[in-house]
């Protein structure tokens, strides 16, 4: 058995990362953590490296913090909560949501606090039927984080945020769905091979138009429509000039599949 705490595999156009700690549901601690960084790092400094998909290990997604590393009675004085989110979670959520290639995730069970919210952070979600998403959080006495009070306003309004926050109830992932949290719910033995086929996809796709689109998406959220507007003149200008646009407009012009060569 592959004992690395997040597994790589280098494919034909795309990587992917598996968490890869199911005894403990692939819960992060430290080594976890500094793994999916540098693969993460090796991900985005690599030009053949078209999407990356991120799933887990065994029958969960990954519990969030591993909480072995938190017992009270072993750490005596109480952590610096602030510190790891600053140090860890953070830079974790913006590594992701600043690729500038499309970053799958095939949550492929149980996904609870900072696991949930690590899932949220990913471009596409693709959820086995089977799992759920759970904000543990405030079993434990805390509040959400890696972007969990965020998605969750901003994906399904105060309502279900607070709700989902406060009773920590698992969502179904048929529900997720149904209320745009993610992109789709798949039979479990579909996951996989969904979520392969996009990140071929994707392989084959123009990455740099991928990472302008979600530079521009990202901007909405914080923008009204006329600043928006000017986002997408400036980014669509970058995209126009671009030998992938040109490629494009000839594959359709000449009636065959692009041949797009990232640039
Ligand atoms: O601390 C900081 O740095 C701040 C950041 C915090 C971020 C956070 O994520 S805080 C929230 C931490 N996560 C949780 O509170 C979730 C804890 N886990 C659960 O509530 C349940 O395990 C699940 C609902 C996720 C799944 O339940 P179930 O019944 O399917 O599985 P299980 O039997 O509870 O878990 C299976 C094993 O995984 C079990 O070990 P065992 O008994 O077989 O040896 C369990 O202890 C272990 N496990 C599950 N989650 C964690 C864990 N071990 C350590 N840490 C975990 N988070």
């Amino acid at each position: 058995m592959n004992e690395a705490p997040v597994i790589h595999e280098r494919r034909d156009g795309y990587h992917v990362l598996t968490l890869n700690r199911p005894d403990r549901l692939n819960s992060f601690n430290e080594a976890q953590h500094l793994a999916l960084r540098a693969a993460l790092e090796e991900c985005a400094a690599d030009a053949a490296c078209g999407a990356v998909l991120l799933t887990g290990a065994g029958r969960g997604f990954c519990a969030g913090q591993d909480l072995s590393d938190r017992d009270p009675t072993i750490q005596g004085e109480s952590p610096d909560l602030g510190m790891t989110l600053e140090t860890y979670y953070n830079p974790l959520v913006r590594q992701i949501r600043g690729m500038e290639k499309p970053v799958i995730c095939a949550v492929n069970g149980v996904a609870a606090g900072a696991g949930a919210n690590i899932a949220f952070a990913c471009d596409i979600v693709l959820a086995a039927k089977s799992a759920k998403f759970i904000q543990a959080f405030s079993k434990i006495g805390l509040i959400p984080d890696a972007g969990g009070t965020w998605w969750l306003t901003r994906h399904l309004g105060e309502a279900r945020a607070k709700a989902l926050a406060l009773t920590a109830t698992p969502l179904p992932a048929e529900d997720a769905a149904a209320w745009g949290l993610i992109w789709k719910a798949v039979d479990d033995d579909r996951l996989m091979v969904e979520a392969v086929a996009l990140a071929e996809g994707f392989a084959a796709g123009p990455t740099r138009a991928y990472a302008l689109t979600k530079q521009a998406i990202h901007a909405a959220s914080a923008n009204g429509l006329e600043d928006q507007l000017e986002v997408e003149r400036n980014l669509q200008r970058e995209a126009g000039w671009s030998d992938d646009y040109k490629e494009g407009v000839k594959a359709f012009l000449e009636k065959r599949p692009a041949n797009f060569r990232k640039g």
